[in-house]
Order: C-alpha cells, then structure tokens, then sequence
C-alpha cells in the first residue's frame, strides 16, 4: 500500500555482553532523529530492544533506583574467540519472541533506522537486524550510531544493514529519507543551533521514568582514551532558556523527577553555561534530582559550582579522575591535577555533598598500567572521602591510545570489535588475575554501595 507520507520505523538494538544494566542508558541520538523526522511531518515508530517495560516483560518498579534497573536478560553462547572467558554470556532486552510479535502486528515500514552503542555489543545489532529482514525482507535498513562511526568498515561488512551512515546524522537523515522513500522535505531547523531541535521523542518509549538531557555537544580535550573529539567535533551549547524549557516540559507532560545529564563536557566553560543553567534549575525550585552517570570535569568544579550543582538536586555526581597517579598522567590527558583533585572534593563537602553521592572514576586497564597503581588510585581517593568507582577500559579505534592498546593486547583488536569489551581487560597482559582485579574492585567498593 502506498502512503502520502512514508512510514519510518526506528530500532534501539540488543545487547550481547558479559554485564549490562540500564544505568540510565537511553539512545539520545537515534530519539533525536525520531523528533526531527516527526516534526517535519514524517510518520514514525519505534521499538526499543532493551524495553525494561515491555508489556511482557515481568513488571518493572519504575521509580526503583531513580530510574535505573536491570535488563531481561537470556544466557545466549560465547563469541568466537572469547569461549575460555568464565562468565556467562547474555542478550539483554526483550524476547525475541516479543520483538517478533510486535513487528508482525505494524505496517511494513518504509525504511527502518537502526542504531548502535558500544562497539563490542555489534552481535546484539546483528541480531535485530536479522530478525527485521526476516520480517521486513523488503525494506531498507540503515545503520547509524557509535559502533557505525568507529568501525565503519566492520559494520558495512558485518551488521546485515543494506548502508552504514558515521557520524552524526541530524541533517543526512533527511537524505536518507528523500533517497530511500523519495520523499524530499525541506529542514526546518539549524544543526548549528540545538536550540532549535525539538526535544528527543522519549514519549514514544513505553515508559518514561527519567530523561537524559544533552545540554551542549563535544568536548575541548583530547584524551587518548576517549573518542568524543571523532564522534563529536563541534561543540556546540543550547541555552538555559531551552534547556530549563525541556526539563519543565517533561516534569509537567510525564511527571519525570529524574534527570541525567550526557554532555561530554558539561562543566567546562561554566560561566557561560553550566552556572546560568544551574541557577536557572534552582530558582525554579522544581524538586528534582540530577545525574551524571558520564564524569563532570574536576578542574572546572570551584566553590560557587559545587554549592550550585547542590542547591540544584544532583544527587549523582562523577568525577573523570581516570587515574590519582597525576605525575604521570600525561600519557593519557592533562585535564587534572592532584591540587584540582582535593580542592573539588573539598568544595563540593562544604556544598553539602556525601561521600556515597559523589563517585570518582579510575580507569582500569590502560595498555601497559600495572594494577598496583589502581591500588593507589583507590586509596587517593578515599582519603578525599569521596567513593572510587572501578572502570574498566574499553579501546576504541579513532582515539590516541589504540595503537597501543593494538600493540598489548592478548586479543586481535583490529580483526574484531568483540574484542574491545571492557568486561575482558583486553590490554592486560596474559599474566593479569581476576582475583586482583576483584580484590581491587572490593577495595574501591569499601564501606559504599556502588
Ligand atoms: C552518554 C554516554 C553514556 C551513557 C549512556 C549512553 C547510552 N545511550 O547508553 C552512560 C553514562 C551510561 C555511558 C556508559 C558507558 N559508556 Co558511554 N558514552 C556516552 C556519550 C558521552 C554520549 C552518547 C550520546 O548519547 N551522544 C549524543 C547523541 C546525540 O549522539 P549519538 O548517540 O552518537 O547519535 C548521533 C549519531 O550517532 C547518529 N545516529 C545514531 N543512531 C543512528 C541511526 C541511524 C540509522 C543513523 C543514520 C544515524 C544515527 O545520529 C545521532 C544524532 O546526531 C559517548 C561519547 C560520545 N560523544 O558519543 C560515550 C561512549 C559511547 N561511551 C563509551 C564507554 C566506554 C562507556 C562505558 C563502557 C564506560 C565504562 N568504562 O564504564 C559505559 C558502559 C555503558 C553500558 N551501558 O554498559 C565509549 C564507547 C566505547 C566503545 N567501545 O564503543 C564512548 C564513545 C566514550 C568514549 N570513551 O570514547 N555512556
């Protein structure tokens, strides 16, 4: 049946992996083309694999741990090359028996937009592509999203999608529309201004119970573990005004008190923008909570913030620490010092912050890093009083890093992305344990929960 306006469906994959939670993990971007596609007239629909919601899925409390919660998860077998790894392998999301009934029942769509996270979870993205071409064998897919951007070629070849977009697609989605459906819209709004994106459509999910918030895009540093400089180049800020809009917008059309915060870089260049926004946020004495589950930057935490980050609501806080070894942190980035380090854990005490509310995180796992040095980590920062948090490094292609992460690693990195996962500490060396790394992980948990 031909339709006046094409019918687009859009596809939050499934997880393979060792471990995986919903600590506040939504697909930002792809619910962003999902509201421009809509607000230019296009019809859409989405179906999110990792539904914690789902009708069939065995009720979920919403409001547990403000928001976040565990998957369904289905013990499914090992990769190739990871059998010997001694822990059990899973798909996180709902049945596919599930996923199978809800596409049967909608109109085939006219082109279908999957999207990708983490690199090493590609099985989960072949999978549900698979499934949507057995169902769909006349539609087009399309791959964007993080693990498309950084292993492009692996994910032409490997993913089952008909095409492989990179990067960010806030304007090429509607090429992407006009050369699969020949349907050409005109865009209405400026990819240089984010205030003039209408909000991600979160209210297509089945249940909203937090709202991530992307309040500026990219991030000024290079550090050689991240690759935010590759798959965010330009940086660019919403206003408060807009941003204060959408946090009231999604309190009054959903009741949502919770509110997690996935800028790279949110507090750098505070004063003009994080402070005006959190002043906002505390004059509008909404009684809300914040997050960011993603570390804030340390150096730029001085008093005025820290009391303001408080007065606001934050009631998660984490810290890019990545390491306490500051002498040589050079190799990896120079965004802190041990000065910046004691003098933010010090503010944000006196803001009124409690050791369990603010988590700093270490890196784990860095080509060639000895545990010992973890060790050290941990102790810095509980002598801050302030909660370590283990994590464990994943190697990402595109980022200062990789090539030494290639040149250590007991796996081939370039050959497979699976190899990347962070659960197996591919850049530690055959004669790494588990046991330390538990010890280590026991250590930094300490008298806090996690
Ligand atoms: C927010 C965030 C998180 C959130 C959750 C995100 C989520 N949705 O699940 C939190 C804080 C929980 C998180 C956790 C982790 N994260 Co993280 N995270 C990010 C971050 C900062 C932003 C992602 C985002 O939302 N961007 C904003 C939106 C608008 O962009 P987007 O999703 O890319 O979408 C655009 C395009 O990709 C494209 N697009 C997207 N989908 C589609 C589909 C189609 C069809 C098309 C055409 C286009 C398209 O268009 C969109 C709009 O422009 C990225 C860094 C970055 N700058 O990308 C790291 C990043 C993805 N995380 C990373 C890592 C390592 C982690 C952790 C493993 C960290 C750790 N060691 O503990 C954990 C584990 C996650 C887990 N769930 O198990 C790595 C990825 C590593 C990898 N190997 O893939 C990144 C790249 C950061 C880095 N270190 O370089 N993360």
């Amino acid at each position: 049946m031909k339709r006046d306006v094409p019918h687009i469906l859009l596809i939050n994959p499934w997880i393979h992996d060792f471990a995986a939670y919903d600590f506040w993990a939504k697909p930002l971007g792809l619910l962003t083309l999902a509201a421009l596609l809509r607000s230019h007239g296009l019809s859409v629909s989405y179906i999110d694999c990792l539904d914690r919601f789902h009708p069939q899925a065995p009720s979920s409390d919403s409001t547990a741990r403000w928001g976040r919660g565990p998957y369904l998860k289905t013990p499914i077998p090992k990769p190739h090359g990871l059998e010997d790894v001694q822990r059990r392998f899973c798909r996180y999301g709902i049945k596919p028996r599930w996923l199978a009934k809800d596409l049967g029942q909608m109109p085939v769509p006219d082109l279908i937009l999957v999207t990708s996270l983490m690199t090493y979870w590609y099985g989960g993205v072949q999978e549900t592509i698979a499934m949507l071409r057995d169902i769909f064998p006349q539609t087009t897919i399309i791959l964007g999203g993080i693990y498309a951007s950084l292993c492009s070629e692996h994910a032409r070849k490997n993913a089952g999608a008909d095409d492989i977009v990179a990067g960010a697609a806030d304007e090429a989605v509607f090429d992407i529309v006009a050369r699969h459906t020949g349907l050409r819209v005109t865009a209405r709004f400026d990819p240089q201004n984010l205030d003039t994106y209408p909000y991600p459509a979160f209210d297509l999910q089945s249940c909203v119970n937090y709202v991530p918030l992307l309040t500026s895009r990219g991030c000024p540093f290079k550090c050689a573990y991240c690759a935010s400089h590759f798959l965010s180049p330009i940086r660019l800020w919403r206003s408060p005004e807009s941003v204060i809009e959408e946090i009231k917008f999604w309190k009054q059309t959903h009741q949502i008190r919770d509110f997690v915060l996935y800028d790279d870089a949110f507090l750098v260049n505070a004063q003009q923008h994080a402070l005006p926004l959190l002043e906002k946020i505390v004059r509008a004495d909404l009684g809300l909570r914040f997050h960011t589950p993603n570390a804030v930057h340390i150096r730029s935490l001085k008093a005025e913030t820290a009391q303001l980050l408080f007065d606001a609501g934050f009631k998660t806080l984490r810290l890019g620490l990545e390491t306490a070894e500051f002498e040589r942190r050079e190799d990896i980035d120079r965004k802190v010092t041990q000065k910046d380090f004691k003098q933010a854990a010090r503010y944000l005490k006196t803001a009124g912050f409690t050791g369990d509310q603010v988590g700093a995180y270490l890196l784990m796992g860095l080509p060639g890093q000895e545990l010992s040095t973890v060790e050290r980590s941990i102790q810095t920062v509980q002598a801050a009083e302030i909660k370590p948090i283990i994590a464990y490094y994943s190697p990402i292609p595109h980022t200062a890093l990789w090539p030494a992460a290639l040149k250590t690693s007991r796996y081939d990195l370039a050959a497979d992305p699976i190899f990347t996962n962070n659960s197996i500490m591919p850049c530690q060396s055959e004669s790494f344990n588990w046991e330390t790394v538990s010890a280590l992980k026991e250590l930094a948990s300490g008298s806090y929960p996690q």
